[in-house]
């Protein structure tokens, strides 16, 4: 069985919660974090790195240690430094820590004090009202336990996009060798560009449905068929993704398109106009009584009931077909109308590259502009910038501004926005940046009035540019921050500064109902990268989806902009004399 760059990572991060829940030092819990980081954003699997004959010390981050693990893995399927850590706390309890509320240190007192090895167990003390009785924790700790237990019973394990795409794409080139097959696509929310996916649903369009169905079959991955007729089946791979998977012939590929990328409000909204029009949409064609008079593009089922296409990213029901019968549809942004990218790291702090590697690597991926946004001293397990370290590292970005030509270096910080609302570093410092963005890193359960009113406080810092990863969350593991973000959206608007749409695969906050509403205020998104090495510039695509799923165009990206135009915007988030 293939081992998959996710694998590995999964592994890593397994063994960095271990050590979290062992107390271990924070930068070695970090070393992992970080590995895991760079193998989900390679572009190519590490398995092939090794069969090319390179070494994996090449790679960002990852050191002989790391790479022998990794080489073991690949090798074996296992990881003995993750069998000998689980001699000692077993797997089951690191369920235990994406229980929110619970860190690393309650869990260790959870495991060792109270003998709490896994979730039934939490369970069951948390009934019997002994979790209030530990040292540490309260009534309303334990409620919280029980509330999240029973909800996460409701509802199933959706897949980041990202992890998804590394499962399907090598499926999807599978099927496509199958015989007589024409064309492979994988539909459902994974085109329409989510964030995440519940399943795969794959329309494949064949001369004969046979092979392909024998093909399914045969995949390496499969774990279990959990239906299958002639011309569809139902599939769980082993990394537990579940994928429908749908034959059609090639005169209603269109209309099975169509129907199978939903959203399914979108899809019953678009035949409701059918319906008024005498005609029926359904997943084989367009029909007028009995005759069939659209299906075989997407294109033709849209125009039979006189709408121009509409693109996958914003087909859910949120206007579309409105905007797109008055001609108001959005010219979607594209990857290619980025200018620049406004938040990167290098090793200075927690990235793996040095400044002028990410600009060479930025320049590579068509980019004028990079700024460089390393972390602020308050994030001590990141290396967090003092002031003289920052002041240093504007004097290089200076001499390498002289130095290298076809990409501009900006100055910048990722600053934490302390707990009172304040700025990690001092004005006067920051004054003399190119831009200054601000992130919120800790105390993330404040209340949604205090949690407000901190980021707004921040907002009227003499330097403020870039709002970062709003929210916060991160997907599958940690709840956005309460915040009224509308509030924080007009408050932009009023100062003219801006919000960030992290395209990190996890974070991608803004989400799109969120980009949606600072496009209607008139405030400017970044789409960023964050990236942490040279190869994570590629995160950017999912920004982008993202992006178009809250209806926006090249204008509403801060990061379009030319470099002269994007420097003069942000000269006035800087007041110069503090
Ligand atoms: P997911 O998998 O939860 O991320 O979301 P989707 O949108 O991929 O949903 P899924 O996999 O249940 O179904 C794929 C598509 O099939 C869905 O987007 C629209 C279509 N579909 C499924 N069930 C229905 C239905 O009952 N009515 C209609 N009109 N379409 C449906
Ligand atoms: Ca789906
Ligand atoms: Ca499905």
């Amino acid at each position: 069985m293939p081992i998959h760059n996710e694998d590995i990572a999964a592994a890593f991060d397994e063994i960095a919660d271990l050590l979290e829940i062992e107390n271990a030092n924070p930068f070695r819990v970090r070393a992992y974090r970080n590995a895991a980081l760079t193998l989900r954003g390679l572009p190519q699997e590490a398995s092939e790195w090794v069969a090319q004959g390179r070494e994996l010390t090449e790679l960002p981050g990852i050191g002989e240690g790391l790479a022998k693990k990794i080489n073991e893995f690949l090798q074996t399927g296992k990881m003995s430094a993750l069998q000998q850590l689980h001699k000692k706390v077993p797997a089951s309890v690191e369920e235990l820590l994406k229980i929110p509320g619970l860190g690393p240190k309650r869990v260790r007192a959870l495991f060792l004090n109270e003998g709490i090895s896994n979730l039934d167990q939490l369970e069951r003390a948390a009934r019997g009202r002994r979790i209030q009785q530990l040292p540490g924790f309260g009534e309303k700790t334990e409620q919280k336990i029980l509330e999240v237990l029973a909800s996460q019973r409701k509802k199933k394990q959706r897949f980041l996009r990202a992890t998804a795409a590394r499962y399907a794409e090598p499926l999807r080139s599978w099927l496509s060798r199958a015989t007589g097959v024409d064309s492979v696509v994988i539909a459902g929310s994974y085109r329409r560009g989510r964030d995440t996916v519940g399943d795969l649903d794959i329309l494949v369009t064949a001369r004969d449905s046979a092979p392909v169905m024998q093909a399914l079959c045969e995949y390496d991955e499969v774990a279990e068929t959990l239906s299958q007729g002639s011309t569809r089946a139902t599939v769980l791979l082993k990394c537990g993704l579940q994928v429908d998977v749908r034959v059609v012939e090639q005169k209603s590929f269109g209309a099975a398109l169509q129907y199978f990328t939903g959203s399914k409000a979108h899809s019953i909204q678009l035949r409701r106009l059918a319906q008024d029009a005498g005609l029926k949409i359904n997943e084989y064609g367009v029909f007028k009584g009995r005759r069939r008079i659209a299906g075989k593009t997407e294109e033709s089922v849209y125009q039979s009931v006189g709408l121009p296409f509409i693109a996958p990213e914003l087909r859910e029901a949120r206007g579309e077909i409105e905007a797109a019968q008055r001609g108001k549809l959005p010219k979607l942004i594209e990857r290619s109308d980025l200018r620049g990218d406004l938040h990167s790291h290098t090793k200075a702090t927690d990235g793996t590259a040095s400044i002028k590697a990410m600009a060479r690597a930025a320049q590579a991926q068509g980019l004028d502009y990079l700024a460089i946004t390393d972390h602020s001293q308050h994030l001590r397990v990141a290396k967090g910038l003092d002031a003289s370290r920052l002041l240093a590292q504007m004097d290089a970005i200076d001499r390498l501004n002289e130095e290298i030509r076809g990409i501009r270096i900006l100055k910048g910080i990722e600053v934490d926005i302390l707990e009172d609302g304040s700025l990690d570093l001092d004005a006067e410092v920051l004054c003399r940046l190119d831009l200054v963005v601000a992130a919120v890193h800790y105390q993330f359960d404040l209340s949604r009035r205090r949690q407000t009113t901190r980021i707004l406080r921040a907002m009227d810092s003499p330097c403020f540019s870039i709002l970062a990863h709003p929210t916060g969350r991160l997907l599958n593991n940690r709840s956005a921050i309460e915040i009224d973000l509308d509030k924080i959206i007009q408050a932009a608007a009023e100062r003219g500064c801006f919000l960030e749409l992290n395209s990190q695969p996890d974070r991608l906050d803004l989400d799109d109902v969120n980009c949606l509403a600072a496009k209607q205020a008139g405030v400017l998104v970044s789409v960023n990268s964050d990236a942490h090495s040279v190869e994570n510039f590629a995160v950017l695509d999912y920004g982008i989806l993202q992006a178009k799923r809250g209806w926006l165009t090249a204008r509403d990206v801060l990061n379009t902009r030319s470099l002269k135009e994007l420097l003069a915007l942000l000269k006035k988030t800087m007041q110069t004399s503090a």
